[in-house]
């Protein structure tokens, strides 16, 4: 391949890539949709935040303490700034149904097994833009895009 060609392949495959990478919500949906049909249901986030849960509830004893869901909040935080890219308003309705305040039920400041997956409904119906009961792609991004 002669210099010039390589560039001009590299021209042609670097905006695929990073439309591959960006695409709004991709990262949450890899994460969540556990069938990988490229929609994340009630059913699958319900599972996937017991999941969630047992890997941040260090000492097993059935509740996320401010310790506890601080390391949580880090890894989120983490995530987002690698693999964040392009999740725009649907990213930020995300990460808030995903902290303390908002599946600390009953306010006594930790977060039990019961009340972190029973938050799950809210979440989606607020993450879920186009009212289709599922989360994928179509809910992320630029309004009216
Ligand atoms: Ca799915
Ligand atoms: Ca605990
Ligand atoms: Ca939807």
């Amino acid at each position: 391949m002669t210099k010039l060609t390589l560039v001009a392949a590299f021209a042609v495959l670097a905006p695929l890539a990073a439309l591959a990478q960006g695409a709004p919500g991709e990262h949450f949906i890899t994460n969540w949709d556990l069938d990988e049909d490229g929609s994340v249901t009630l059913t699958e986030a319900v599972e996937r935040r017991e999941m969630v849960f047992d890997m941040f509830d260090n000492d097993q004893n059935g509740t996320l303490d401010a310790v506890e869901y601080g390391y949580f909040d880090e890894t989120r935080a983490a995530d987002m700034e690698n693999n964040g890219g392009g999740h725009g308003q649907g990213g930020q309705r995300l990460q808030e149904g995903l902290t303390l305040a908002f599946n600390d039920t009953d306010a006594d400041g930790v977060v039990s097994k019961e009340e972190f997956p029973a938050h799950t409904g809210d979440w989606i119906a607020m993450v879920d833009r186009n009212g289709d009961g599922v989360v994928n792609t179509a809910d992320f991004g630029p309004q009216g895009n």
